[in-house]
């Protein structure tokens, strides 16, 4: 296998190079600066041919190569299709693998751009190395994310809780979850109320789990079922409401709930978002359900997706923090308290 080695004014230049004298699939080894003159970089690129002579070793090395050369492909389509944003990844040619990999893990481009903007990756003063880059973005993502706890008893103060969501999206199972791990782990005392007048059965799926905690479980139809039910728990520490699954399209009966769970009765609702939902069709659901004036997000159904773009996305939307994600079906364990650590670990798309 022989190596080439191109020098050129520009990384696409000697991407050129490289095309024009090894094929459309050679496979490009390593990019680097070469002159740390802002005014006038080169750049230096080892490539080597695409033939089958250079690929029939071990086929574990074949499957190996052929990701990076994926990959490379990936990189030459970013750079033909970047516009002037080129120049700035290649102030520190990483910078491009990190954009490269925002992009795949599902981040949408300008906050991919904006990340790595804020993270100081095109300043002359980052060193050009992957660890670097990477500290400084995950660095500029903590300080734009916020991370919301409900549970966090204040004494003497009882939280009430409302789940949100469209129809499946984990609504039941998240608070089985989180009645079961605060009533076992953090001895708080947990009461349980269902508004669900649509779906019979709706009522005895929660009650299925609240007997088995051997904690209550009250019906509600309507807004004095309500406050009649959250009367009863008034000894508990935590109340947790689950609620029906709406379509984002259904105005109608997000207002009803609305009109039920009414702004004096201090209810503090999260929505729940399937990680999986496309990005516009989660805009729509958090703009119509905004109306419950939720104030957290629970991500759920991780262990479904490969990609958590989605999270970081709405959350650097900054209107709302993040509270729980959720990555199974097990009841109580598949849950977790978000952290900044942990969502700075999806970035990167490592679960
Ligand atoms: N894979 C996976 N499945 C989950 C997760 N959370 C919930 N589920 C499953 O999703 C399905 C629907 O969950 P529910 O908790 O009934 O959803 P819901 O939001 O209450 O549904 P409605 O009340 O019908 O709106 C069930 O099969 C759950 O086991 C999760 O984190 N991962
Ligand atoms: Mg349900």
């Amino acid at each position: 296998m022989q190596i080439h080695k191109y020098k050129a004014k520009s990384i696409s230049d000697a991407i050129s190079m490289v095309k024009n004298e090894l094929g459309q699939d050679a496979m490009i080894l390593s990019s680097r600066k070469i002159n740390g003159n802002a005014s006038n970089h080169a750049f230096e690129i080892a490539a080597i041919a695409s033939n089958a002579d250079t690929l029939n070793t071990s086929s574990g090395h074949y499957e190996e190569v052929k990701t990076e050369l994926t990959n490379i492909r990936e990189m030459i389509y970013i750079l033909n299709n970047s516009g002037s944003f080129v120049d700035k990844l290649m102030v520190n040619p990483e910078t491009l693998l990190i954009y490269a990999k925002l992009l795949r893990n599902g981040i949408n481009d300008y906050y991919a751009r904006m990340l790595l903007e804020k993270g100081g990756a095109f300043e002359n003063s980052m060193p050009d190395n992957l660890k670097a880059i990477k500290t400084q973005t995950l660095k500029a993502l903590m300080e734009k994310i916020g991370i919301h706890k409900p549970f966090e008893v204040t004494a003497g103060k009882q939280t009430i809780a409302a789940m949100v969501g469209t129809t499946g999206v984990g609504k039941t199972t998240t608070i089985a979850k989180l009645a079961a791990q605060l009533t076992l782990k953090s001895k708080i005392k947990v009461g349980l109320i269902s508004i669900d007048s649509y779906r019979i059965g709706a009522m005895e799926q929660l009650k299925t789990y609240a007997n088995i905690l051997g904690i209550p479980c009250i019906p509600a139809f309507n807004r004095k079922d309500l406050i009649a039910a959250i009367g009863k728990l008034k000894q508990m520490d935590a109340i947790i409401i689950d609620t029906a699954g709406q379509s984002q399209y259904d105005e109608k009966r997000i207002e009803e709930l609305k009109n039920i769970m009414t702004d004096d009765l201090e209810i503090q609702s999260h929505l729940l978002l399937n990680v999986s939902t496309a990005e516009e069709e989660m805009n729509k659901i958090a703009i119509n359900f905004s109306h419950l004036k939720f104030v957290s997000y629970i991500f759920t159904k991780l262990d479904e997706s490969e990609k958590y773009g989605s999270i970081i996305n709405q959350l650097m939307k900054k209107q709302f923090p993040i509270s729980y994600l959720t990555t199974g079906q097990n009841v109580p364990d598949d849950i977790e308290q978000a952290s900044k650590n942990r969502i700075a670990k999806l970035l990167f798309n490592k679960n």
